[in-house]
């Protein structure tokens, strides 16, 4: 059916959700479909570049979805229990722009919608949560949205069990082909199937195009038969027949699982010549074109033209949640008010006050009991103390949890029937998991952090980049750090991962040398509340060499002497992770030798670098010859030794042995770092 033929009496039909306005009612849901495709025609064409297609294509599903069912409230856009919109295809940015226009958010004005694609604007290229109110997540990698929204999904379920009905709201999203071809979108769907995760509600853009032309010179899989297969509610529908949409929307309200519904579209739907070809979907329409546009969508309207009463239709609906808004205060009014206190201090994102005596509970016992343990079972050790005093973690693995040591005694798993758990059994998916991970921190209430290992890092490389682009608390445990692995070989031994975490801006690499500074890197990647982290940890032993009581953070300043010097040093040698221990070795063998030497741990590259540029250089001091260590490639050091600074680690892949032969045979012992820093002294 095509929108002339359906508007305000379908609308109407199932009207008993809303009291629809009467304005609404008068200028039915075509029109206000069709001010979201003009906004979207004339602001890619003003930018000369944007897509236009994808709005046009999906206005009448877009106009349903928000005039109709979603729960928002442009007044307050991070009002807790609102509705989640995600728009996955993040290319038809426009379209978000235009619904949070018309619907009356303050962050986006016509101005910033004729500014769209302008630096310093609103309306960036991509949907970003940080720059426009109202958008909840950062969108454009195709796949990445879905997989944020499953992780909104499960926040939501676990805050519920948690609060009660003060949570109670849905997830939906658009996403388009490119989303579902994603491999991302099979871990996500997964996860969702397999969790029941009812509250979700997917709109797929079936509109059969992509930029190289038609969908089948590339795929041929029914969508709707794969996501069944994966415990989902899936249907077929005329994307452009409102009545159509509006039924099965109201059909997934009362889900058992989670929903798809994909929606039969014509990409650039109304331009005359463009509509259904990949030509719509990333350029500007043109003149011409969007003249006849304009003519065969009956929309007389200048460009940027939204006459009053359509917009009056639009500002309607976005006042429909304003009595769910008042139910909703008054519930959470109604609380008990230490609950109540509770859930907006997990919402703002504020840790609890338990969090600093947990860290000095862990000190205070490897202080008086010290342990020579691998530093992933010094992380099991601190998570004993955080999980109980931080409510809010909710800690997972990706198949690995034995291994990664991120589940700790007392807690349950997140499961389908019970999702007061506070573990998630994320399967073998990586990508998925960084990618709901993401979207838990988005959600608020929750601080997630994962386990898997580090060579596996690059299957959650977009995530955690997106992660660290929006600024978003999520901490990685990556365990298996290096060679030190030992038999499983250089298809699991990292080598050039911590240079390439290294060179994600934003993130935070820890890589503690022992149980002190695992507890200390864990502190700081929770106090960070706008920086990912990730936390490389040991597979083998290593020696507790912090012995002192200290209360100070002394990892908070990235680097720190470790060793001090018995006198002037000739030497410095930089180390992290379990090559500090070695370096203190080294430090021993040269002091035989009558070569005085210090040695620096450097947990945290990041913030040695934030540190101001005398602190830094006292950190790093002034001896002749500088020496870095680490179990993996070069890249990044310079910046502690400079480009003169001996460096001892890896230049090739590993190998597959027992660790302590491959740390002889790479050459990175403490006679290796001795025998560097005496030939750089030219001793
Ligand atoms: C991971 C990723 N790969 C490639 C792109 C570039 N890209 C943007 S949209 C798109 C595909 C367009 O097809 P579809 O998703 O069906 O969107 P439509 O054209 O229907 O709007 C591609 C390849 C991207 N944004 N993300
Ligand atoms: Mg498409």
């Amino acid at each position: 059916m095509s929108p002339n033929a359906s508007s305000t009496a379908a609308m109407a039909t199932s009207g008993r959700r809303d009291a629809m306005s009467s304005e609404h009612l008068t200028i039915g849901h075509e029109r206000m479909a069709n001010a979201i495709r003009a906004l979207a025609m004339d602001a890619v064409e003003q930018a000369k570049s944007g897509h236009p297609g994808m709005p046009m294509g999906m206005a009448d599903v877009a106009t349903v979805l928000f005039s109709r069912f979603l729960k928002f409230d442009p007044a307050d856009p991070a009002w807790p229990d609102r509705d989640r919109f995600v728009l996955s295809a993040g290319h038809g940015s426009m379209l978000i722009y235009a619904l949070l226009y018309l619907t009356g958010y303050s962050s986006v004005t016509l101005d910033e919608i004729k500014r769209f694609r302008q630096l310093g604007s609103k309306t960036p290229g991509h949907p970003e949560n940080f720059v426009t109110l109202g958008v909840e997540t950062t969108t454009g990698p195709l796949g990445q949205g879905l997989g944020n929204a499953v992780g909104m999904a499960i926040a939501e379920r676990h805050l519920a069990a948690v609060f009660g009905d003060i949570v109670n709201h849905k997830t939906y999203v658009i996403a388009s082909d490119g989303d579902l071809m994603e491999g991302i979108s099979q871990e996500a769907i997964a996860l969702a199937g397999h969790l029941k995760l009812n509250r979700l509600i997917v709109l797929f853009d079936d509109n059969g195009i992509s930029i190289d032309g038609s969908l089948s010179l590339s795929d041929s899989v029914d969508q709707v038969k794969r996501f069944e297969a994966a415990g989902w509610a899936a249907s077929r529908i005329d994307g452009h027949d409102p009545q159509a949409i509006a039924a099965a929307l109201e059909k997934a309200q009362n889900s058992d699982r989670p929903v798809l519904i994909a929606c039969k579209t014509q990409i650039g739907y109304g331009a005359p010549t463009k509509a259904g070809k990949a030509s719509s979907h990333g350029s500007p329409l043109g003149a011409d074109e969007i003249k006849g546009a304009r003519e065969k969508l009956g929309w007389t309207h200048a460009p940027f033209e939204v006459p009053e009463a359509e917009l009056a239709a639009w500002r309607a609906a976005g006042q429909r949640s304003k009595q769910a808004h008042a139910d909703w205060s008054k519930r959470l009014a109604a609380l008990d008010a230490g609950k109540r206190a509770e859930f907006e201090r997990r919402m703002r994102g504020d840790l609890p006050k338990a969090l600093n005596d947990a860290v000095r509970a862990v000190k205070e016992s490897l202080a008086t009991a010290p342990k020579d343990i691998a530093t992933r079972s010094s992380s099991e050790f601190a998570l004993e103390s955080l999980v109980p005093a931080v409510p809010e973690m909710i800690g997972g693995s990706a198949d690995l949890t034995g291994s990664n040591n991120t589940r700790t005694k007392t807690m349950k798993p997140i499961t389908a029937t019970d999702f007061a758990g506070r573990f998630i059994h994320y399967g073998i998916r990586e990508h998925g998991m960084a990618a709901a991970m993401n979207g838990m921190t988005l959600h608020g209430g929750i601080i997630p952090y994962s386990g898997t290992f580090l060579v596996f890092a690059d299957y959650c490389r977009p995530a955690i980049r997106l992660a660290a682009l929006m600024g978003e608390r999520v901490i990685h445990v990556m365990t298996h750090d290096s060679i030190g692995l030992g038999e499983d070989g250089p298809t699991h031994q990292p080598v050039e991962h911590l240079a390439a975490l290294r060179a994600i801006p934003n993130l935070l690499v820890f890589r503690p040398a022992d149980a002190v500074e695992v507890i200390e890197c864990w502190q700081l990647a929770l106090e960070n509340k706008d920086r990912p982290s990730v936390l490389a940890l040991t597979r083998q032993n290593l020696p507790q060499l912090r012995r002192a009581r200290d209360e100070k953070n002394l990892c908070a300043a990235g680097a720190y002497e470790i060793v001090a010097a018995h006198g002037k040093a000739d030497v410095s040698i930089f180390a992290t992770g379990s090559e500090v221990s070695i370096a203190a070795e080294a430090q021993k063998l040269l002091a035989a030798k009558g070569v005085v030497a210090r040695v620096v741990s450097v947990p945290c590259f990041e913030l040695l670098a934030a540190q101001p540029a005398a602190a830094r250089r006292a950190i790093i001091g002034d001896a002749k010859v500088n020496v870095g260590v680490e179990a993996a490639v070069r890249q990044g050091w310079d910046a502690v030794i400079g480009s003169d600074g001996v460096f001892v680690g890896m230049t090739s892949f590993g190998a597959s042995a027992p660790y302590k032969e491959l740390y002889k045979h790479f050459g990175i012992t403490p006679q290796g770092v001795a025998d560097a820093a005496l030939r750089k002294l030219g001793n």
